[in-house]
């Protein structure tokens, strides 16, 4: 087996693929990077872009953290990571592209106000804004895990760790989850489990 790298400090979209790498139970190197060497010449090479997360598999170079996260559960796939069917299959890639198209923007835009936007700097009006536009898609979750512990059924699949890597920025913000309990819910079970907490715990 060639050595996965997975690029990109835990406190980055690179915790996504950190988690994955857990749950898989692969082995891997971390390379954390730190923001500055992002449009190095060297890092330009794994990710033209200059973010993170990347990831090395041999030869094979791959970035955007959803795509990533999709090809480690098919290349590795363990506990029914990768579902089966075609149809699971491509509700893996709906969830996870409907994060990250009405769940990621509005609480980014949210995080950083809160957390990386100087007092005087910051917008209340646009995170309000974004406030305003979480219900919804929270309230299709919550509706989809009516009669359901995860996305598609009864086991966790990368559908919930790709969209729960997303709606974890839900945490810092305090997001309030009472009108949506089943989402709320669902996010919690998705963050107790010991591949979460040992992606968080890198250091
Ligand atoms: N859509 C990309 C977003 C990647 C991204 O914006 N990563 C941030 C860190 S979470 C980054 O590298 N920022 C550095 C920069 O934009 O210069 C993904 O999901 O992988």
């Amino acid at each position: 087996m060639t050595t996965i790298k997975i690029y990109g400090p835990v406190a980055s979209r690179a915790a996504r693929a950190l988690w994955i790498a857990h749950e898989l139970g692969i082995p891997f190197e971390h390379v954390p990077m730190e923001m500055k060497e992002l449009k190095q010449p060297d890092y330009l090479k794994v990710n033209p872009n200059g973010k993170v997360p990347a990831l090395v598999d041999g030869d094979f170079k791959l970035f955007e953290s959803m795509a990533i996260n999709l090809y480690l559960a098919k290349r590795f796939n363990k506990d029914g990571l990768w579902p089966d069917s075609p149809e699971e299959q491509a509700l893996c890639y709906q969830w996870s592209f409907w994060g990250m198209t009405e769940v990621e923007k509005p609480l980014l835009t949210i995080l950083i106000d809160m957390f990386m936007t100087a007092p005087d700097k910051r917008k209340p009006e646009v995170v309000a804004e974004a406030q305003k536009t979480l219900p919804k898609p929270f309230a299709v979750l919550n509706a989809a895990l009516e009669n359901q512990d995860y996305l598609l059924g009864s086991s966790f699949t990368v559908a919930d760790l790709n969209l729960a890597s997303i709606c974890s920025w839900a945490k810092p913000i305090k997001y309030d989850f009472k009108p949506f309990p089943k989402t709320g819910a669902w996010l919690d079970r998705c963050l107790s489990r010991p591949a979460y907490k040992a992606a968080k715990a890198t250091k």
